[in-house]
């Protein structure tokens, strides 16, 4: 042990009974996530972007680097140029980049190269990750499982928008290059997930998906490996 400081770790201990509700009440809520392609235009309250940025930049993270930054994006005329550059790229990639296996595991999810959504979603919360951090001198200081901890910040995310009652589409425009250009980030920045929020266009319709069971992804307990 060293003699940096620490705090009394205070988290009230509850019955069984309320820490089972909590959980399911979590869940419940979690299950109503669904991701969203068509969205209204009617603005959101900045207040609940900024909590939500607050319970994502809470996440755990490698050597607590917290190595993210989240740019928030409202300006109608620089969405319209990230539109514009996502589907350049998307285009490319529908039309010929992507193999046809990955056309067809996408079919149900009916997407393709156009992205108005970047347009008419009110928000646009693109998440850059910081592959090295950079002291006030210039030289460069090592991260650690930056890929990890920025999904990690970004599942917060869109449980916090979630539980907000805010739609979110978890978009991957690809390659993500221009995000940097277009938003003015450092090098040692690299767009890591474009996030589209706002509330759910009227009589917005999503994929009728199926989620794996818990027999599904659980190994084990309480079957002991089936
Ligand atoms: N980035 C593309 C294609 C895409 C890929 C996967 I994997 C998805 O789950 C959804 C879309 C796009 O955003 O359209």
């Amino acid at each position: 042990m060293n003699d940096f400081p620490t705090i009394s770790y205070q988290r009230q201990r509850q019955p069984d009974e309320e820490i089972v509700a909590a959980a399911r009440a979590f869940r419940d809520t979690l299950r109503l996530r669904r991701t969203v392609r068509d969205f209204s235009s009617e603005p959101v309250p900045d207040e609940v972007i900024e909590l939500a940025l607050e319970s994502a930049a809470s996440a755990p993270s490698g050597a607590n680097q917290q190595p993210w930054k989240f740019v928030v994006v409202k300006d109608q005329a620089l969405k319209q140029q990230i539109r514009i550059a996502a589907e350049k790229e998307e285009y490319e990639n529908y039309n010929g980049r992507m193999p046809e296996e990955w056309l067809r595991v996408l079919a149900p999810l009916q997407t393709d190269w156009r992205k108005e959504f970047l347009e008419i979603a009110p928000v646009l919360i693109v998440v850059f990750k910081e592959e090295y951090g950079l002291d006030p001198d210039g030289s460069r200081v090592t991260h650690y499982y930056v890929n990890e901890s920025v999904g990690i910040a970004c599942g917060f995310l869109l449980a916090a928008l979630n539980a907000a009652g805010l739609a979110t589409l978890t978009h991957t425009p690809s390659p993500m290059g221009f995000l940097r250009e277009l938003l003015n980030r450092p090098r040692n920045e690299k767009a890591y997930l474009l996030v589209p929020v706002g509330y759910p266009a009227k009589g917005c319709r999503v994929p009728d998906l199926v989620k794996k069971s818990l027999d599904d992804v659980r190994i084990g307990w309480p079957r002991e490996n089936g």
